[in-house]
């Protein structure tokens, strides 16, 4: 987030049909729970919120047994998510903009994706868990393309050091449901996520960089009441992974969605914090969040932030404000 502009930019990166666009709006429809007694609003703009509205209704009419379908929301280019954040009745005062790149794109347009990396404040990674955690993790490589992501960031933190821009890393399980329900449970999905990016952990634990790059991990349910069942393979190698309800009339029940927006609300008002000291020394500058917005930040971002059963801040916990 740069000063007077309040701008913060989200990149989010993971596979198409992981599961980015139900994360945001589940996110998005769980805000208000969230933010009850401390009058901070969310408000997507008109596309965001349509598009939005949309793939919520889709979750409420989910069948009993179902398969995500890769690909089918048609095209691959990126798409824009955009949100004014602010206090209830007030004008807003930061816009949260993320940035979705489908994996299809990245591939394509490699230069434009470490562009908008190198820019944002927080990459957002969606990992596809069942892919990581069924099966011996064959299809990990195929799906979360690891490496991939791993190489787009050797690149953002090469450029890492002409700035003194500090990043968030979130590195959500999505469709993790199956394995999250124990406390043993989920210590298996931290850690087979560690062993399966060891090489991105690697590159990120550098002595330069533990203070500029901070890393979380966050197994989120967007859909919640629903489990893993089993993995059909399909033509040529494309597997395909079928979930099942808890009971046939559960319904669309997200948990820990709002662990994203505390991560990613912390980290950016520390930033504030951060720049507005430093700025308020050498410039003696003026700037425009007020005190009341951003106490209500600091508290929402304070609050209920948790870091066992499976979330973990792995790396930079001073630069995720903590009060
Ligand atoms: N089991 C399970 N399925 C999910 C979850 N989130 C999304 N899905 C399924 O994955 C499909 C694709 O999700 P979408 O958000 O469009 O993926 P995107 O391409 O990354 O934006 C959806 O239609 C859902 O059926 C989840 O948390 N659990
Ligand atoms: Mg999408």
């Amino acid at each position: 987030m740069s000063i007077g502009s309040n701008v913060l930019n989200i990149t989010m990166l993971g596979s198409r049909g992981v599961g980015k666009t139900t994360l945001l709006a589940s996110m998005y429809n769980e805000f208000d729970k969230m933010v009850k007694d401390i009058s901070l609003t969310l408000t997507p703009n008109q596309e965001t919120s349509s598009i939005l509205q949309q793939r919520l209704a889709e979750l409420k009419r989910q069948t009993e047994v179902f398969s995500p379908k890769r690909g089918i929301d048609g095209t691959n280019s990126p798409k824009e998510f955009i949100f004014d954040l602010g206090m209830v009745g007030k004008t807003p005062e930061i816009q949260l903009r993320f940035k979705d790149f489908p994996g299809g794109f990245i591939k394509d347009n490699p230069n434009e994706v470490k562009k908008f990396l190198s820019a944002a404040d927080v990459i957002l990674l969606a990992i596809d868990a069942p892919a990581m955690m069924e099966a011996k993790g064959i299809w990990h490589e195929k799906i979360n393309t690891p490496q991939m992501i791993t190489d787009l960031l050797k690149h953002v933190v090469q450029n890492l050091d002409a700035t003194t821009k500090t990043k968030l890393l979130i590195m959500v399980p999505v469709k993790c449901e199956s394995y999250v329900q124990s406390d043993n449970e989920a210590r298996k999905l931290l850690q087979t996520l560690k062993d399966s990016y060891t090489s991105l952990f690697n590159l990120l634990k550098a002595d330069r960089l533990l203070d500029k790059f901070a890393v979380v991990v966050t197994p989120v349910q967007t859909l919640g009441s629903v489990r893993f069942t089993r993995i059909e393979e399909v033509d040529q190698g494309e597997p395909r992974f079928f979930f099942r309800k808890v009971s046939p009339s559960a319904i669309y029940a997200p948990r820990d969605v709002d662990q994203i927006l505390r991560y990613t609300l912390g980290f950016c008002i520390k930033k504030y914090l951060d720049d507005m000291s430093f700025f308020k020394r050498v410039l003696n500058q003026l700037f425009n969040m007020s005190q009341a917005f951003e106490q209500a930040v600091r508290k929402m971002a304070g609050n209920a932030r948790k870091e066992t059963d499976g979330f973990q801040i792995v790396q930079g916990a001073t630069l995720l404000s903590r009060d």
